[in-house]
């Protein structure tokens, strides 16, 4: 006897039409997460200031464009059953039909695909941290010592006679290497446009390193939870020529009165 299948049993599953509602409904929101998960948060970034940022944003995007199908096919598949196994009336829905199937190839898929992405991330995000750390080695950088404390933050320029500033004021186009600490709890130092990020600990020195290469005034935060008053553990970095950081440095030798103007470099 004849036996007429349905797509559902035919092996064809691209056939079916909950299938195709899945898969364009994957392909929206694969576009909308990445497009969210990039543009719009590399935008509300700001700038970038420093090669290292560039580096970070470029991999920003490359991640997000990676995790993003995945991110959307949860999604699809959520917002797919959402919408076609709605139930109306009084009484409970009858049973569903549970015939989830194992399937050796999907399993292997899934754990391949998940894999290769890890590995990707990890070995895609050393190869930026390197870059990032190759200006340690700089025998040129300007030395600058970090001290963070609650609630602020200090810079110390040693070869420079005893400059100390709560402001930091930077060179363009020169390199820097900060040597990072604490007075009292742990806290993490980020010039958030430069792309640099690294732990202030009490009695120990980290280090970290960028070369500013936009003229202009950016942000330095505290990236770790310190107390009260954390959030408001944020000042300003200007970032000017050589002349004009030659001349701060001549005319400004004070200990934290620095203040800073919106017109920023040069002031
Ligand atoms: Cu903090």
């Amino acid at each position: 006897m004849p036996e007429t299948k349905s797509p559902y049993f035919t092996g064809q599953w691209w056939k079916r039409t909950d299938v195709k509602r899945h898969l364009v409904l994957w392909a929206l929101l694969t576009a909308i997460i990445g497009y969210v998960g990039t543009e719009v948060q590399v935008r509300a970034m700001g700038a970038p200031a420093s090669k290292a940022m560039e580096n970070v944003i470029n991999l920003m995007r490359i991640f997000t464009w990676a995790a993003a199908p995945i991110a959307a096919f949860v999604a699809a598949i959520s917002v797919g059953a959402l919408m076609g196994k709605r139930h109306y009336g009084d009484n409970p829905p009858p049973e569903a039909e549970h015939a989830i199937k194992n399937s050796p190839r999907a399993t292997a898929l899934w754990i391949v695909t998940s894999a290769l992405l890890c590995l990707f991330a990890l070995v895609a995000g050393l190869i930026a941290l390197q870059k990032d750390n190759e200006a340690l080695l700089d025998y040129q950088a300007i030395k600058i010592n970090v001290t963070g404390q609650q609630w602020a933050w200090n810079y110390d320029y040693p070869g420079s006679a005893g400059v100390r500033s709560a402001v930091l004021h930077l060179p363009v186009n020169q390199p820097v290497v900060f040597h990072v600490t604490s007075k009292d709890v742990k806290h993490s130092f980020w010039i958030v446009q430069m792309g640099i990020k690294i732990d202030a600990n009490p009695g120990e020195f980290t280090e970290t390193a960028v070369t500013p290469n936009k003229i202009g005034v950016y942000d330095v935060r505290c990236a770790e939870l310190c107390g009260l008053l954390h959030a408001y553990m944020q000042n300003k970095v200007i970032v000017e020529s050589k002349e004009d950081f030659d001349m701060w440095m001549a005319n400004e030798p004070d200990t934290g009165k620095t203040t800073w103007t919106e017109e920023g470099a040069g002031a």
